[in-house]
C-alpha cells in the first residue's frame, strides 16, 4: 500500500484516533454467534448484544442515543446552529451468515470516531451530527435488505411490512422488537439531512492491487433479487421410474444454469458491470429417497445499469419457464422481492472527498461499487457519497474478510475532513 502521510508506528497523526477505532471493531468482532464466526444477524439477540455495546459508546461519546420509528440506532450531537439541519454519518452493523469483522461496522464505528475526533479536538460542529446503525443492511430472513435505512428514507413499502421471517413473524413486528414504531415510520420521515457520508471496506481488488488508499464511489449498482419456485410431484425414489417422475430439482438445475449462462453473456457484452447469483437454495422434502417435489431459489442480481437489468429480467420471464418444462416441471412462482436503481452518489460530495484526500496526502481514485449499501436509500433523500478502503484479497462476506487499522484510520480521517468541510459549507 503507498506510504499514506501517518507513522508507520500504527498511531495517524491526525484527530482520529487509530487504536480506538480498532480496539471498538475487535470488540464488537467478539459480539458474534459461537460456533459461527463472523454472524451477527439482523433481528436476532446478539444483533441486539452488538447494539448495547455500541449505545454504550455513543453515551461515553457523549452522543444522545435513539431508536427510530424505523428500527435504526442513532447517536446524535447537537449542532450550534438549530436551523443548520444534520449530517449523518451511518452504515450497519448486522452481518451475513458466517461474514466478516468490517462489512458495514466499520463505518458505524469510523462515524463514531469521527464524532470523538472533533470532541477532543474542541470543534463544535454548525450542523447537528448524527451516527446511525441502519437495522438490517443485509439480506434478512425476511427477504428484505436495507430495511431501516429504506424507512428512513420513505423506500419502505407499507405491504413490505407483511413480509414474514422464522416463526411466521411479520417484519412490522420484528421491527418492534428492535425498538422500532412502524406505525410511526411516515410520520417521522426526515427532512433535515443535509448530507449523508458512509465509510464501508471495498470488498472488491482494486484498491489492493492499484495499491491505493482510499475509493471514492461513484455508481452503485442497481440489485434486483427474484423467488423462483420449481414445482414437480414428491414420489418415491425408488419406485417412481425415470421418464414418469417430474423431479422438481432437476427443473432447478437447468434454470440456475440458464440464469448462470444469461449473467455470463451480459457480462461480457461490455455493456456495464452484470453479475447474477443463486444465493439461497431450498429442497423440499430434501430426503434422499424423496423425489424433489418443490424448489425455492432467491436469485440476487446487480447491474451498473437499468438497461442490463431489464434485458436479464425479460430473459427471465419468457426463458425460464420453458427450461423447467423441459424437465416436466413448472416455474409455479416468480416474485420480485425487491428491486432498487442503480445510484449515483452526488458528485459534490465526491469533489470534497477528493479535495480532502488530496490534502491528506491520500492515494485515491473514483470507482463503481457492486455491493449495495445504505447510502443507495439516503441519496433519494439527500447528497450521499461513500468512501471505500481496502480489503484484504477483496474478500468479504466470509471469516477472511479484513482491512488494516492504518487502511481504517485512513478512511476515518478522510471522513473527519471532509464531514468538516460540509458542515462549513
Ligand atoms: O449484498 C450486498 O451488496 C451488501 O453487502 N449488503
Ligand atoms: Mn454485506
Ligand atoms: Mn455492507
Amino acid at each position: 500500500m503507498a506510504d499514506a502521510p501517518y507513522n508507520k508506528a500504527g498511531r495517524s497523526n491526525w484527530a482520529v484516533n487509530q487504536d480506538r477505532l480498532w480496539d471498538d471493531l475487535m470488540a464488537l468482532g467478539a459480539i458474534i454467534e459461537p460456533d459461527k464466526p463472523y454472524t451477527r444477524r439482523s433481528f436476532s439477540p446478539m444483533f441486539l448484544k452488538g447494539r448495547d455495546y455500541l449505545s454504550r459508546r455513543f453515551e461515553e461519546a457523549g452522543l444522545a442515543v435513539s431508536i427510530d420509528a424505523g428500527g435504526n440506532l442513532i447517536g446524535r450531537l447537537e449542532g450550534t446552529d438549530p436551523k443548520a439541519g444534520t449530517l449523518m454519518i451511518g452504515s450497519h452493523s448486522d452481518t451475513v451468515p458466517g461474514g466478516g469483522r468490517f462489512d458495514g461496522v466499520a463505518g458505524v464505528v469510523a462515524g463514531l470516531e469521527v464524532v470523538r475526533a472533533l470532541k477532543d479536538a474542541g470543534i463544535a460542529p454548525r450542523h447537528s451530527i448524527e451516527v446511525t446503525d441502519c437495522l438490517a443492511e443485509e439480506m434478512s430472513e425476511f427477504g428484505l435488505s436495507c430495511v431501516g435505512s429504506r424507512a428512513m428514507t420513505g423506500s419502505l413499502e407499507p405491504a413490505m411490512l407483511d413480509y414474514t421471517g422464522p416463526a411466521e413473524e411479520s417484519l412490522r413486528d420484528a421491527i418492534t422488537r428492535m425498538g422500532g414504531r412502524p406505525e410511526a415510520i411516515k410520520a417521522e420521515a426526515r427532512d433535515d439531512i443535509k448530507g449523508y457520508l458512509e465509510l464501508h471496506i471495498e470488498q472488491g481488488r482494486v484498491l489492493e492491487s492499484e495499491e491505493l488508499d482510499v475509493g471514492i464511489v461513484t455508481t452503485i449498482v442497481g440489485i434486483t433479487r427474484i423467488e423462483i419456485t420449481i414445482s414437480g410431484l414428491p414420489d418415491h425414489a425408488g419406485t417412481t421410474p425415470m421418464d414418469l417422475r417430474k423431479d422438481a430439482l432437476s427443473g432447478a438445475i437447468e434454470v440456475v444454469g440458464g440464469i448462470r449462462d444469461k449473467a455470463r453473456a451480459l457480462a461480457a457484452a461490455g455493456e456495464g458491470y452484470f453479475v447474477a447469483t443463486t444465493g439461497e437454495f431450498y429442497l423440499e422434502p430434501n430426503a434422499a429417497n424423496v423425489v424433489p417435489g418443490k424448489v425455492k431459489l432467491v436469485i440476487d442480481t446487480r447491474a451498473q445499469t437499468r438497461e442490463l437489468m431489464e434485458q436479464f429480467l425479460a430473459f427471465a420471464k419468457a426463458e425460464l419457464p420453458a427450461l423447467a418444462a423441459g424437465q416436466g416441471v413448472e416455474i409455479s412462482e416468480l416474485k420480485i422481492l425487491s428491486d432498487s436503481l442503480h445510484t449515483e452518489c452526488d458528485e459534490g460530495l465526491g469533489d470534497l472527498l477528493l479535495q480532502a484526500s488530496n490534502e491528506l496526502g491520500l492515494t485515491s481514485k473514483k470507482m463503481t461499487s457492486g455491493a449495495g449499501h445504505d447510502a443507495v436509500f439516503f441519496s433519494r433523500i439527500t447528497p450521499a457519497a461513500m468512501v471505500f478502503v481496502p480489503c484484504k484479497g477483496g474478500r468479504s462476506h466470509c471469516p477472511e474478510e479484513w482491512s488494516d487499522p492504518d487502511q481504517l484510520a485512513a478512511g476515518t480521517a478522510l471522513l473527519f475532513e471532509t464531514l468538516r468541510k460540509m458542515d462549513r459549507r
